[in-house]
């Protein structure tokens, strides 16, 4: 069972960097496959916590070698900001890899994200601000960077100056900014080269040789099924694919090596920036899941926009996913509510609708129609097997097993490394 997927369900920071880090000790690569360090995933071992944003969570255990795969985009200052940060606290980051494919953020994106978020005004995405979507539209316009480029200067200016030439008009032009120049970036970028040389490698073979020695590959996905770019609440995604098939595009290993697919999900449902949210909530229910969740940002601080748990959402990411094994976390958020209220379907204009729909507008006008569950109120982060759990809890667990057809595989009642139930 070589390739396993790490996947969002929802709309991220269901705990994806946590199950990554579980799997550690029992895997040789862990790969980053999409997004950037608009990325947040925190894990703590012990009393230390450590925020990862564009280094794969694999990068903490001593047996891995973490591999930045080509469907990333790499913002060269940051990556070694994280390096630093990590090294200074005792963690090897020498096995790093990235590959040559992978494309670059530059001063140029980062603008663009944030004066183009401005202009936006009513109509924000919300983004994190990281220069991510303006970098994946160079990539797909086809002028974008790439980590090969570094190594030719003439190259890297000449794909530099092609990039700036409407970037320029439009910061000028249209956004009353400054022009920025080939120069500044070349030598920016230019600074990097020599550091980022020897973590440069052909991720795609790479990791083939690894899968053919049976070497155990984790895939770990940044963001969330609902933010993926094809497949999420679009334009309010990110700009990335972040569902399961990115895993292959995003490292170039063939689909048919992905061996199991893990979907994270909440036990209740979070979203950080614009866009459908059926099940949110806006009262003091809300403010109490939040506060006990610990929903802000990992990356930018913000608070999550909070909601209960949203089974039509589940069964759409098992089916867009393939997922093979559902990985439930946050359990113990959920201790103390007298009844857990669960989507099990949507109200759209008075019409029943049981699956996640395909037109924008009925997502945006879905009301969710829920069934209620007892809840429980004993203290349940110590339980380290399913009998553990209160009755309710297991029950409750149960339900939205039935209702997403896949299997529970973990569940988490805590943000320890030990703080899960593994039950398969
Ligand atoms: P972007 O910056 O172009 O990717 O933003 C587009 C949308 O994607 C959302 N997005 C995220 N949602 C949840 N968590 C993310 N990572 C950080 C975290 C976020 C943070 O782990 O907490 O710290 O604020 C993440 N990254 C991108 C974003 O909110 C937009 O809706
Ligand atoms: P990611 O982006 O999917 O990796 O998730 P984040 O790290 O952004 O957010 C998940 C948060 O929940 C982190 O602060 C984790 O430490 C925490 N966490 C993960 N699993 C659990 C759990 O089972 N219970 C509790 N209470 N916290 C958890
Ligand atoms: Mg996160």
């Amino acid at each position: 069972m070589p390739g396993i997927v790490i996947i969002g369900v929802q709309w991220g920071d269901e705990g994806k960097g946590k199950a990554t880090d579980l799997l550690g000790e029992r895997t040789e690569w862990v790969v980053k496959f999409n997004g950037g360090n608009n990325a947040g995933h925190t894990v703590v071992i012990g009393d230390e916590k450590y925020a990862l944003h564009l280094l794969p969570s694999g990068i903490l255990s001593p047996g891995v070698t973490p591999v930045i795969g080509n469907g990333v985009v790499v913002d060269l200052e940051v990556l070694f900001q994280e390096i630093e940060a990590l090294e200074s606290r005792g963690i090897d980051t020498s096995k790093l890899k990235i590959s040559a494919n992978a494309h670059i953020i530059t001063q140029a994106h980062r603008t663009l994200d944030k004066v183009q978020e401005r202009f936006l005004g009513k109509r924000q995405i919300g983004t994190t601000g990281r220069g991510i979507g303006p970098a994946y539209a160079d990539k797909i316009s086809r002028v974008g960077i790439r980590i090969q480029d570094l190594f030719d200067e003439s190259i890297l200016r000449q794909k530099v100056e092609g990039a700036l030439e409407q970037k320029n008009h439009l910061l000028v032009k249209i956004f009353n900014r400054r022009a920025i120049t080939a120069d500044e970036i070349v030598d920016d970028l230019l600074s990097y080269a020599e550091r980022v040389r020897p973590m440069v490698v052909d991720a795609s073979l790479l990791l083939d040789e690894a899968l053919e020695r049976d070497e155990v590959v984790v895939f770990e996905a940044g963001q969330a099924t609902m933010l993926d770019i094809d497949h999420g609440t679009y334009p309010f995604v990110t700009s990335s694919s972040a569902t399961a098939g990115g895993a292959s595009t995003g490292s170039g290993v063939g689909p048919n090596r992905l061996d199991r697919i893990v979907g994270i999900v909440k036990a209740y449902t979070t979203r950080v920036g614009a866009g459908p949210f059926p099940t949110e909530l806006f009262d003091e229910q809300g403010e109490w899941l939040r506060q006990a969740g610990f929903e802000f940002g990992t990356t930018t601080g913000r608070s999550r926009r909070v909601g209960w748990y949203d089974a039509p959402i589940t069964r759409y990411a098992t089916r867009i996913n393939g997922i093979t094994d559902l990985v439930v976390t946050k359990l113990d958020v959920l201790t103390g509510l007298e009844e857990i209220p669960v989507c099990v379907a949507y109200d759209v204009n008075g019409t029943r609708v049981d699956e996640v729909p395909v037109n924008q507008s009925d997502f945006h006008h879905a009301k969710p129609i829920y069934e209620t569950y007892p809840g429980w109120s004993e203290d349940i982060t110590g339980a380290r097997t399913f009998e553990d759990l209160p009755q309710t809890a297991q029950d409750y667990i149960l339900k939205l097993e039935d209702m997403s057809g896949t299997r529970i595989s973990v569940i988490g009642v805590g943000p320890g490394r030990d703080q899960v139930i593994v039950r398969h």
